[in-house]
């Protein structure tokens, strides 16, 4: 009988953690040409790694690490897949519940800039329109071999109306940087939704019973969560 006290009670303490872990869960998704560096910007965010002869991602990979945003424990959960289309997985899922996208380019080749463009339809097509997104070229310790200007990824950033950095996984330049950026926007609009919700949850005059949807960038806002599952 005391045996079985102290198991509810273990289950009641692990549902807890579980429950506490973090107060929001965000998907991010890295999109970008083969070779850019997308999962060596991955790697250096979630563990600090890199790796010079890496290969080619196959399928669909995915990395998560916490951290504070605005005193609000934030798991960022990051997908990585292949930018290559024939590796890449099918590509609703990969897009399904992201609430960020980190679009790569090489700053030594101009065709992966000039991709981004391809990018943003893939994006436009499949993910939620309020999708936060930023602009990063990678590589910037070649500097030597640079072949796209920061000012016209500027200009194109301010264009689409894009976040940008330029970024070195490499030298663990901007990496953090980027995807801080990223999650501090996606928590400004889910902050703001949830205000308004509650003002027009206060306001007199709206019908008992009527619903106000202020999950558009979420999956599930009522969780808590950003991700789709
Ligand atoms: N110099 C330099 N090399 C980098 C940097 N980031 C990645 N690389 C190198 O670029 C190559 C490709 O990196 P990946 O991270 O595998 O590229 P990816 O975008 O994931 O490629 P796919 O999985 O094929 O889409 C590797 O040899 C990396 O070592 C960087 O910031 N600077
Ligand atoms: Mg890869």
């Amino acid at each position: 009988m005391v045996l079985g006290l102290e198991f509810v009670y273990e289950i009641d303490q692990m549902a807890y953690k579980v429950d506490h872990e973090y107060d929001y869960l965000f998907k991010i998704v890295l999109i970008g040409d083969s070779g850019v560096g997308k999962s060596n910007i991955l790697s250096r965010f979630t563990r600090n790694e890199f790796c010079l002869e890496s290969k080619s991602t196959i399928g669909v990979e995915f990395a998560t690490r916490t951290l504070q945003v605005e005193g609000k424990t934030v798991k960022a959960q990051i997908w990585d897949t292949a930018g290559q289309e024939r590796y890449r997985a099918i590509t609703s899922a990969y897009y399904r519940g992201a609430v960020g996208a980190l679009l790569v380019y090489d700053i030594t080749k101009r065709q992966t800039f000039d991709n981004v463009q391809r990018w943003l339809r893939e994006l436009r097509d499949h993910a939620d329109s309020n999708i936060v997104i930023m602009m990063a070229g990678n590589k910037a310790d070649l500097n030597h071999l640079r072949a796209v200007s920061a000012e016209d990824a500027q200009v194109l950033a301010e264009k689409e109306g894009l976040s940008f950095l330029e970024t070195s996984a490499l030298e663990a330049l901007n990496v953090e940087k980027a995807f801080q950026t990223i999650l501090l926007d996606i928590y400004h609009i889910i902050s703001k939704k949830a205000l308004a919700a509650q003002e027009a949850a206060s306001t007199p005059g709206i019908p008992h019973g009527t619903t106000i949807n202020v999950a558009n960038i979420s999956g599930n806002y009522n969780k808590r969560t950003c991700c789709s599952n």
